[in-house]
């Protein structure tokens, strides 16, 4: 059966995980987040790419759930031994080898998915990883700041995640180049001959929205004939991990697993869903959520381990067979 999953990082390669042991055989094809992509001492880092490819390929580090496991700092202490900025980063010795292959890649004029399939014949992640887009899409965060003339200042998402923890209010949040890119090779292939299409609990802003932003990729997901279904990364009124709810609230958008389900839509009322899952505590948001016409459940929904993962997937799987 052909699988198409839109992912994030650390929520997506968590829930491929589970897909995995659950279907080992499936055909899955993987539409991965570019937005956060950052260029860091001359290398380009790609961490939703690195992450899925990592955990799925038994080289994650199981702790921090990003970058190398049995990792080292040298490089990073070496650079900040210079003074050399962003200190903030946390760049790992095993990963930069991983960086400067993509960067020597990406050089020499080989696309993304050429640098992530090669990279991919190394991790053997058991599914077909593709970047969203081979275009240059950079998520930035506009925050207020009283020094400065307009009063505002844009950085990174990199910078607000990792550097601020996400601990001021995001006053906007801007994906540069989002309007110019492509879908990569394959996307939208991917998209179309799929039997299922999941999109896992994935950040709805800064994964999946991203994703969606590509032009065409959404047009793609109303159009396919497989059956869309998502499941809620909001669980008891906030995020799991990470800064959902920041991002949420930037872009306006209510937290809660019926807020998300909403905005993505239902396929019949302009959105790309058929199915929505809510943890079984956000009951009363699957209601609100089937009374506005998108098909939801409440099963239990926390990614505790691989056997609880894997039964998500299948009530996954279930919504869908359910789905007109
Ligand atoms: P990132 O790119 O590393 O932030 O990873 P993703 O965007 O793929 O996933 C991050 C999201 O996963 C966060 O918004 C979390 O709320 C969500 N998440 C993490 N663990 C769980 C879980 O066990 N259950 C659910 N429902 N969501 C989770
Ligand atoms: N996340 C952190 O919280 N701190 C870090 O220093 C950090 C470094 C890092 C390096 C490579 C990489 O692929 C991911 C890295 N991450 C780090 C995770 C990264 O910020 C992800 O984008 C987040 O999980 C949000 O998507
Ligand atoms: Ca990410």
């Amino acid at each position: 059966r052909k699988i198409t999953v839109l992912s994030g990082g650390i929520g997506g390669a968590r829930f491929l995980q589970g897909l995995l042991h659950l279907l080992p055989d499936a055909d899955v094809t993987v539409v991965t987040n570019t937005a956060d992509d950052l260029w860091v001492h001359g290398l380009k880092v790609c961490p939703d790419l690195d992450t899925v490819m990592y955990t799925l390929g038994d080289g994650i580090d199981p702790e921090r759930g990003w970058g190398r496991r049995d990792e080292s700092w040298g490089v990073k202490e070496e650079l900040a031994a210079y003074g050399v900025e962003p200190t903030w980063f946390g760049l790992g010795d095993r990963d930069v080898a991983t960086h400067l292959v993509r960067t020597q890649m990406l050089e020499a004029g080989y696309p993304l998915t050429a640098v992530t399939e090669a990279l991919c014949r190394r991790w053997r992640p058991g599914v077909r990883l593709l970047p969203m887009t081979d275009d240059r899409v950079e998520t930035h965060v506009v925050v207020a700041d009283p020094d400065a003339p307009s009063g505002r200042r844009a950085m990174h998402f990199q910078e607000y995640w990792i550097r601020l923890r996400a601990t001021v209010p995001a006053e906007q949040v801007v994906v540069v180049g989002l309007e110019d890119s492509s879908p990569a090779p394959g996307v939208l292939e991917a998209l179309a001959g799929a039997d299922v299409v999941l999109v896992p609990p994935s950040n709805p802003v800064v994964s999946v929205g991203t994703i969606l932003g590509v032009p065409g990729v959404r047009d793609a997901l109303r159009a396919t004939a497989a059956p869309v279904v998502g499941l809620s990364p909001i669980v008891g009124g906030t995020h799991v991990r990470g800064m959902a709810r920041q991002m949420l609230e930037a872009v306006g958008v209510e937290v809660s697993a019926a807020g998300v389900g909403l905005h993505y839509g239902s396929r019949a009322a302009d959105g790309v869903l058929d199915g929505w899952l809510v943890d079984t505590s956000d009951a009363a948001d699957a209601e609100r959520v089937s009374a506005a016409g998108l098909p939801a459940r409440a099963v239990p929904l926390m990614m505790t381990d691989l056997d609880a993962t894997a039964a998500m997937v299948r009530a996954a799987l279930n919504l869908a067979a359910a789905a007109p």
